[in-house]
């Protein structure tokens, strides 16, 4: 997976790739932007799904490949979903991918356009074909992040209920699907943090990469949006659930863990925006290496050590 070593003298528990952004905006011929998006080990290397707006500023996804985690072969040609519901399976728009890997395929979900966004769910095993699933929630609801593995024997997923709009609000809920066709047993996992507590988080969070296993609980990396003068400001920390009882945290970090300062976070078409949807990770060395969209333009990769993002978390908790 991709790595580089914490910089000298860096005291911060992750830290950006120095070829970051590693997709730029331009890597379509017709696309906008590509950011936000998935990506997991896939035969000899990775594949993704990535959310690549074209200059109609369609939110489109799109399918990429790469051998080493950095450099990526994305398609010109957007999913096409098979198999959806007639009324589910019409096309509207879709965005902010997460993948993972559960049983015996892969699932995808994402923000998915139904009279308002909600979360789209759908399966692949070669990203050739991708089959469309029902949808999990109505909308509106966006940051719809599976578990990688079934939970009290069902499916399992952290969601955001949202508005129409630019939400100025948000709790992130915990829910669970026997058959990936109707979802249920809803909990609330948690709310923002209180301003004066861990103000990057006080206006709404929502789930990010999917969950990663840990002895300790699963650790969550989420983003947080503060409302500054400037508008929202989205930045990235951590969180550890319960392995059982994913709605009950165990800890939660009062500090963010990435937050925007490097110039492609500052400046794109929407300032101020680091926003993790995905993870690499290698059990063996404890490497982690997390994908995020920048300004709402390109991606970039931060590294760090599950370990010491675990301490982190266990360390700086607000709960
Ligand atoms: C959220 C989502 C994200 C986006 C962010 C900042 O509501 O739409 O896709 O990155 O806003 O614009």
């Amino acid at each position: 997976m991709p790595w580089e070593d914490r910089p000298e003298g860096c005291k911060n528990v992750m830290w950006r790739y120095s070829g970051n952004p590693i997709i730029g905006r331009d890597a379509l011929s017709t696309s906008n932007s590509i950011f936000n998006s998935a990506v997991v080990p896939y035969g000899d290397g990775y594949a993704g799904v990535f959310r690549c707006d074209d200059t109609n500023r369609r939110m489109r996804l799109h399918v990429g490949f790469s051998k080493d985690g950095v450099n990526w072969d994305i398609e010109e040609e957007d999913i096409k979903l098979v198999g959806g519901d007639e009324e589910v399976g019409k096309w509207v728009y879709g965005y902010d991918p997460r993948v993972t890997w559960i049983e015996d395929r892969f699932y995808v979900t994402w923000c998915n356009g139904y009279h308002g966004p909600t979360i789209g769910c759908a399966w692949t095993d070669d990203f050739k074909t991708f089959h469309q699933l029902e949808n999990a929630f109505l909308p509106f609801n966006r940051n719809g992040v599976m578990f990688p593995r079934k939970i009290n024997g069902n499916f399992a997923m952290v969601s955001r209920p949202s508005d129409n709009g630019h939400t100025p609000f948000g709790d992130i809920f915990y829910s669970e699907s026997p058959d990936m066709k109707f979802w249920g047993r809803h909990r609330h996992v948690m709310s923002p943090a209180a301003f004066e507590v861990s103000a990057w988080q006080c206006l709404k969070i929502g789930a990010g990469p999917i969950p990663i296993e840990t002895s300790e609980g699963w650790l969550m990396i989420y983003h947080g949006v503060l409302q500054s003068a400037n508008g929202y400001v989205y930045s990235f920390g951590s969180a550890l659930l319960d392995l059982e009882e994913p709605w009950k945290v165990i800890a939660r970090s009062g500090p963010y863990l990435i937050a925007p300062r490097e110039i492609y976070e500052l400046a794109g078409d929407v300032p101020n925006v680091t926003f993790p949807c995905a993870a690499l990770h290698d059990p063996a060395t404890r490497r982690i290496a997390v994908y995020y969209g920048c300004a709402d333009t390109v991606t970039s990769i931060a590294f760090g050590y599950i370990d010491e993002i675990v301490e982190f978390t266990k360390k700086t908790s607000i709960v």
